[in-house]
């Protein structure tokens, strides 16, 4: 879709004025889900523009900022912010791990799964181990998603499993790692259930856990 290429563009370029209005255009037309996922993907990739330009020393910190905004600002719009309703799927506990504070991905994941009908209890940023061991302890939840883009936000995944193992909680809930820096390998490392490095795939993965 043309105007998808254009959402990512204007997002790499950090065009707020053409972002706002494609976005703005786009919730008017009453879209369907499908379009609206489309709009998420190619936010996503234009995340990707912007990363690439700061690898590229072409945009520093600041730049990632107002990257960042821009971002939140669309999914705050494209996206539901409250429960999709209808049976409740269950309940999870976000967050993003110890040591990393990116947090746009994470907002994406909580908006899907809330909209799958999931109550999602959001823990925040920088959160340690013993955030998630004392939200799995209150609230019982069914699945709890470990958010990390840094490198090192995979240690602080091991360590957060760890410590829900050594609370005696761990077979009590299933795990689902996600972000950028998520793999296979990284997963069996972790002692995860499951990962994932696209929110709407991290959906279908705890979907799949209820049947
Ligand atoms: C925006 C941004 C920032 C913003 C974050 C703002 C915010 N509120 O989140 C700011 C400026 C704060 C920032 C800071 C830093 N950043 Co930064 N940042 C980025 C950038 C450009 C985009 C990240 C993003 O939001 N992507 C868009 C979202 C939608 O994608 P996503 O996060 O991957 O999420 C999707 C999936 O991963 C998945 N997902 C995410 N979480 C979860 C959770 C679950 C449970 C599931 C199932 C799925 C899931 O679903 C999402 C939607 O599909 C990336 C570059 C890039 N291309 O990714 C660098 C990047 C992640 N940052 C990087 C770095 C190095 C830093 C800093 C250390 C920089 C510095 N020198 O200070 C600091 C770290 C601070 C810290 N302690 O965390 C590096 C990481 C390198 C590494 N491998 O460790 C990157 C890759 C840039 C680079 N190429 O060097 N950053």
């Amino acid at each position: 879709m043309a105007e998808s290429q254009e959402l990512a563009q204007a997002l790499g370029e950090l065009d707020e004025e053409r972002v706002d209005a494609i976005v703005a255009d786009l919730i008017a037309s009453s879209p369907s889900p499908e379009s609206v996922k489309e709009a998420v993907a190619a936010c996503q990739e234009g995340m990707a523009i912007v990363g690439k330009r700061y690898e590229d020393g072409e945009y520093f910190i600041a730049e990632l900022m107002v990257a960042g905004d821009l971002l939140s600002d669309a999914m705050g719009t494209l996206l539901p912010s409250g429960n999709g309703g209808g049976a409740a799927a269950g309940t999870m506990v976000v967050g993003t791990v110890k040591g990393d504070v990116h947090d746009i991905g994470k907002g994406i994941f909580t908006a899907l799964a809330r909209a799958a009908g999931y109550d999602v209890i959001d823990l925040g940023v920088d959160q340690p181990p013993e955030a998630f061991v004392a939200a799995v302890k209150e609230s019982h939840p069914d699945v709890v998603g470990l958010s990390g883009l840094l490198t090192l936000a995979l240690a602080s995944m091991k360590e957060t499993v760890d410590a829900l193992a050594a609370a005696g909680v761990r077979d009590d809930v299933k795990v689902i790692i996600g972000g950028n820096a998520v793999t296979d390998l990284a997963c069996n490392e972790i002692g995860a259930d499951g990962y994932a490095t696209s929110a709407p795939n991290g959906v279908s993965v705890c979907q799949a856990w209820r049947s």
